[in-house]
């Protein structure tokens, strides 16, 4: 049985190859190799913790890094926690946040900066926008969450605070402030290349539902101040990713982004935009389990944000998508959401690290059933053309194809976790008559330097007996 899983995943690969696919854009590493980012988003506890950090130690963050193989996390910062008053950034709060981002950039993990909000800020009872830019400008307490969380967003006062967020023509300072809290932001971590890139906002929402699913929000609003949030950015930066989302509202079930192309501001023009939607379908919210037809939806959700990445010119990364181990099939659910992301090479980020719930580690840190589905070998760079990749957790097999390029002077590393081959594996290499290899004293990532350019290179990899 196990080998007839494996010789059809080896057919799957080759006949895509052969085929000659073709292929979506990559994210690219300094070295110019192909990087998929797997991670987790830390942490929702940051939200409302007091002083809006998340609760991972330094230990947390190694244990990431090296038993599960994440090489990335999608970091929570708040505008409400940079810019407390009006025009005054809390330089304690920045401190802090550096202090833990190089708790992962220190050991060659890549960071994700996210500018976060649900229920748009701290003064209507939700997170991230600061109080005094709310319509309430006092510090509200959470508004009760008897329904989904996000239902929250039809309170009278939250829909006011997002519409007047977003009309700038009434009120500039709102969008000018964002901007400007994104500068700080930048510039603070100038000198840092792990930072991989700015998430330029959590799950925009324009208020207004009828403008929301008419189109007129996306196509308008957010398209504007995304210009004018990108401008910004680029005055200070001109090397890392923007990501960009879709509003998030439909979106997030698999309905279909009225977001027009997104241009960068480079200054040579080149375009460093990664699409990084998110991906809930509605039965991971309310009642109900994984079934035919949220198959169905799944690949209506990958269907849309395959065209919009397309329009976008960029590479995709789910930014966010997760739910609880108690949901029947969830397992089956996060490996068809994995099959599609490995086939657009689109890398993702899971919701969320916080222990307990949804997520890998129980509340006493012990691993949930998620974790076994998270952590998975996956070419973490790749020095040339990425053709194809495919990871199965239920043989715990890999198989990856690349044409190699011998000009690019970094390896191609393969992440295998320490914590998925407690017998050792074996591993085999096609198609290069010679090369050399190395094992990661750190993470154990495997490290293929070829020794011929141009080559079709297959890397199988699978458990010792
Ligand atoms: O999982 C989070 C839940 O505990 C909170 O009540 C809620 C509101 O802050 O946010 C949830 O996290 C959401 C994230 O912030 C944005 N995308 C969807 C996440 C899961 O619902």
């Amino acid at each position: 049985m196990e080998t007839k899983r494996i010789i059809i995943s080896i057919l799957i690969c080759m006949s895509m190859t052969a085929f000659g696919q073709k292929l979506p854009p990559t994210i690219k590493d300094a070295f110019g190799r192909t990087v998929i980012l797997h991670g987790l988003n830390t942490a929702g506890g940051a939200k409302h913790s007091k002083d809006n950090q998340p609760w991972i130690t330094e230990n947390d963050v190694a244990k990431e890094n090296t038993e599960f193989g994440f090489n990335t996390v999608r970091y929570l910062i708040f505008w409400g926690a940079i810019e407390p008053k009006k025009g005054e950034y809390d330089e304690n709060y920045l401190a802090e946040v550096k202090k833990r981002v190089e708790w992962y950039t220190d050991r060659g993990m890549y960071v994700i900066l996210d500018i976060h909000q649900d229920v748009y800020g701290y003064g209507v009872g939700g997170n991230g926008a600061p109080a005094w830019a709310c319509t309430q400008t006092k510090i509200q307490n959470l508004i009760s969450d008897k329904r989904a969380w996000w239902m929250q967003n039809l309170e009278p006062k939250v829909i006011k605070s997002y519409v007047t967020f977003f009309k700038y023509d009434k009120r500039k300072d709102l969008q000018q402030h964002y901007i400007l809290a994104w500068k700080k932001v930048a510039e603070m971590f100038q000198d840092n290349p792990y930072v991989i890139g700015y998430d330029l906002m959590n799950e925009p929402h324009g208020g207004n539902l009828a403008n929301t699913l008419c189109g007129k929000f996306e196509k308008k609003q957010l398209s504007a101040f995304y210009r004018r949030l990108i401008r910004g950015v680029r005055s200070v930066d001109s090397t890392r990713y923007i990501f960009i989302e879709p509003r998030s509202f439909g979106v997030n079930f698999g309905m279909k982004s009225y977001l027009p192309r997104i241009k960068d501001a480079m200054p040579d023009g080149e375009n460093k935009l990664i699409y990084a939607p998110h991906l809930y379908l509605i039965f991971v919210d309310v009642g109900g389990n994984y079934n035919k037809k949220y198959q169905r939806k799944l690949e209506q959700w990958f269907s849309h944000r395959i065209k919009e990445a397309k329009l976008h010119k960029a590479p995709m990364l789910i930014g966010e998508f997760g739910l609880s181990p108690g949901k029947k099939d969830f397992d089956k659910y996060l490996q068809d959401i994995f099959t599609r992301a490995n086939q657009q090479k689109a890398s993702w980020t899971y919701w969320s690290s916080d222990p307990g719930g949804w997520g890998p580690l129980k509340g006493d840190k012990s691993p949930s059933p998620i974790l076994h589905e998270l952590v998975s070998v996956y070419p973490k760079a790749t020095a040339g053309q990425l053709k194809n990749f495919t990871y199965d957790s239920k043989t715990q097999t890999f198989l990856m194809t690349y044409i190699c390029d011998t000009t690019i002077a970094a390896p191609t590393e393969i992440a295998i976790p320490k914590s998925l081959y407690p017998n050792g594996y074996v591993r085999s290499v096609a198609g290069l008559s010679g090369w050399n290899e190395e094992t990661d004293a750190t993470t154990g990532a495997l490290k293929i330097y070829a020794d011929e350019h141009g080559q079709e290179v297959t890397v199988f990899i699978r458990p010792k007996e």
